[in-house]
């Protein structure tokens, strides 16, 4: 209650904040992009942790609105990477469930005029309301220069479905699989053939969760290719993203 109450009274321009986790791509040996994650520091509350308020938020329908000021961050960083490199905004169900939540997105990205590398992660779960509805929304990011991702893939509501309709850039495996890729047989297979799927649509396949070199030498037997994870990079201020990016390694 308190923690709706605060969210709906917050600034969200202000208390909003974002960090951005790199994206690794193995082939080109070099950062392809950031995954930009959403922050809350309340003044009432302190700091809310993105798994207790996007839920809250989703639930309350407020989420546009915070997706909205996630854009509007991700777009004033965006001319300060170097091209061809892209950022990833996170989408709930309710951003693609109307055309008004993504006809605001469009608006900004829009106005910002530049060409377009804000792209954008949408889950199983969060397309399952309405696909027809879903698919429509995501088209018309696409239609931006936008790229879509199917994140936590393999949790939730996994359905085919969802790989064949939707219109997919990449599909993004959950950690779950990737923190057992060592130890769980059934695990490695599901990864193998999701690897082989990705292949055979000519969609990237992106692991997410690498934290240890043992994970990452077992995907890249398996034939992985783009990593996101702790070994590659924690979540970090803009601050951080931009130093790092032009200090030579
Ligand atoms: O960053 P962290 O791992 O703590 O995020 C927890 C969850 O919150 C993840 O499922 C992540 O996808 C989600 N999340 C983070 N930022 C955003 C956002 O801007 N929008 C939405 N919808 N989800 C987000
Ligand atoms: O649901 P989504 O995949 O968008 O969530 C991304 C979340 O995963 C972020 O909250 C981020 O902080 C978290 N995360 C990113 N890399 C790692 C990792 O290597 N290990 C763990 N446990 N979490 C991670
Ligand atoms: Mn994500
Ligand atoms: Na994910």
């Amino acid at each position: 209650r308190a923690m709706e109450h605060a969210l709906h009274t917050a600034d969200l321009d202000e208390e909003i904040y974002v960090l951005f986790q790199p994206q690794f791509d193995i082939s080109l040996d070099r950062v392809t992009g950031y995954e930009v994650l959403a922050r809350w520091r309340s003044p009432v509350l302190g700091e809310v942790s993105p798994a207790d308020f996007i839920p809250m938020a989703e639930h309350s329908g407020i989420v546009p609105k915070i997706t909205q000021a996630v854009v509007r961050k991700a777009l004033a960083v965006i001319d300060q990477l170097p091209p061809p490199m892209r950022l990833s905004v996170n989408l709930s169900a309710h951003d693609v469930s109307s055309m008004t939540a993504i006809e605001g997105i469009v608006s900004l990205i829009g106005k910002a005029g530049t060409p377009c590398r804000i792209d954008f992660e949408i889950t199983e779960t969060a397309v399952m309301g309405d696909m027809q509805q879903a698919n429509a929304a995501l088209l018309a990011l696409l239609a931006l220069g936008s790229r879509i991702a199917l994140d936590d893939f393999g949790t939730g509501h996994s359905s085919l479905t969802h790989v064949q309709k939707l219109p997919l850039d990449r599909i993004k495996i959950d950690r779950s699989f990737v923190a057992v890729v060592n130890s769980d047989a059934t695990s490695r297979a599901i990864i193998k053939t999701t690897i082989d799927l990705c292949r055979n649509l000519g969609v990237s396949c992106v692991f997410e969760g690498i934290e240890t070199e043992e994970q990452l030498e077992a995907l890249l037997g398996l034939g992985g290719s783009v990593m996101q994870g702790y070994l590659f990079g924690r979540p970090m201020t803009q601050q951080m993203m931009l130093e790092k990016l032009s200090s030579p390694q």
